[in-house]
Order: structure tokens, then sequence, then C-alpha cells
């Protein structure tokens, strides 16, 4: 039996700085994209995200003289984490993985955009004020429920679903199409988190059963 007209995949950051090699590899990141194309294939809808910073990014170590990767520092919208520089607008980590079947998403979102903000969900950045848009896309197309899949768990993944909630859409993230970075414990806290909003857990195999 078919999905439902108003299912989508939300495929979250699958390019070549979160795989291994990457300038921000995520651990077995490359195993995600298996499932990602299985369940591509044959999803309603499809939807991706790409970070996509200009360079000097206010997320990166860098741009912050005296500080290390990992570090955090405090911006105009409060702390963030400092990564190592990843995902540059136009360069090769920035691109979709070459193996992601990508040729059936309708709308590509990227965030991280703005020099000074960065952004981990895929609605809401992190000033919490500055919108991507993807909400009202939703909105006025009708799409209702979203299976997340992508990288990394405990930050981009997680905060889309979190946003994803709180603009009253069901959210159910793929555990096998998901891995995180685990910077103290996040991974964790990242599950507990998105347990207590309401965020479901599937594993792709499953997936048919609930059409
Ligand atoms: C991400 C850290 C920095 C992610 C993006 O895609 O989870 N993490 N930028
Ligand atoms: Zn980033």
């Amino acid at each position: 039996m078919p999905l439902p007209s108003t299912d989508v995949l939300l495929v979250i950051d699958v390019q070549n700085d979160f795989l291994p090699g990457g300038a921000l590899a995520v651990p077995d990141g490359d195993a995600v994209i298996a499932p990602i194309n299985r369940l591509a294939a044959h999803m309603p809808h499809v939807i991706l995200t790409q970070d996509w910073h200009p360079p000097g990014h206010a997320s990166f170590h860098a741009t912050h003289p005296g500080k290390a990767p990992f570090d955090t520092a405090d911006l105009h919208y409060g702390e963030q984490v400092l990564w190592p520089e990843h995902c540059v607008q136009g360069t090769r980590g920035a691109e979709l993985a070459a193996d992601l079947r990508a040729e059936r998403a309708e709308l590509v979102i990227r965030k991280g955009c703005h020099p000074g903000i960065d952004s981990y969900s895929a609605f809401l950045e992190a000033d919490r004020r500055t919108r991507t848009g993807l909400g009202g896309y939703l909105a006025e197309r009708g799409l209702t429920r979203l299976f997340l899949a992508g990288l990394a768990t405990d930050f981009c993944v997680l905060w889309s679903a979190l946003d994803a909630r709180r603009a009253g859409f069901e959210v159910l993230v793929v555990e096998d199409a998901v891995r995180g970075i685990d910077l103290d414990g996040s991974l964790a806290r990242a599950w507990e988190a998105m347990a207590r909003a309401g965020v479901g857990r599937i594993a792709s195999g499953d997936l048919a059963s609930l059409a």
C-alpha cells in the first residue's frame, strides 16, 4: 500500500564534509546513504537540506582568534559550538554525497547562510528568529508527516525534529538512516529530548507497514 501523499522524507545534510574523510566527519556517516536511497525511491515527497556557510562563518573556530575546534563562544544569540571549517558555499565539501540518489528531491533548503548566525535546524536559525521558509513550504503544500534521516543525529537532525514538532508536524526519525557526532554525551541527550518532544522512531525496513 502506498504511503499517504502528505508524507515527506526530509534528508538532512548528507554532504561530503560530514562523511568519512570530510572536514567534520560524522563517525560511520556514510552508512546513512543506502537506507536513504531506498526510502527516497518510494516516498511521496523528498526534501533535502544542505549546510551552506559563507567563508569566515561565525560557527567556525578559525573565525574566533584563540579558539580551538569544539570550544564554545558567546555569539549575539547565545552559546555556539565552534566547528572546524565545513560546508563552505561552492566547495566540494559542501556538495551532496555523490552516492546519494537525490533526483526525486523537490526542494533543497540551504541553511547557515548568514555570516553571523548558525542553523542546525532546517526550520529556524540559531537566533531562533530567522526562518528558512521550510515550515511555510510544507504548510502551503499540505505536507504533514516528516520522516527525518541524515546527519548529524545530535545536531541538525535533533534541532530539525524539535522545531518540526513545535510547528505541529508529525515527526519520525529513521533510526538506521541517521548517525551522530556525540560530543560529551550529546547523542544520548538528543534521543531523550526527541522522545520528550513526541518524536517517533522507526526502522527504514518497517516504514512500509505504516502505509
Ligand atoms: C551540523 C555541526 C555544524 C550538522 C552542521 O549537520 O549536524 N553539525 N554544522
Ligand atoms: Zn554547519
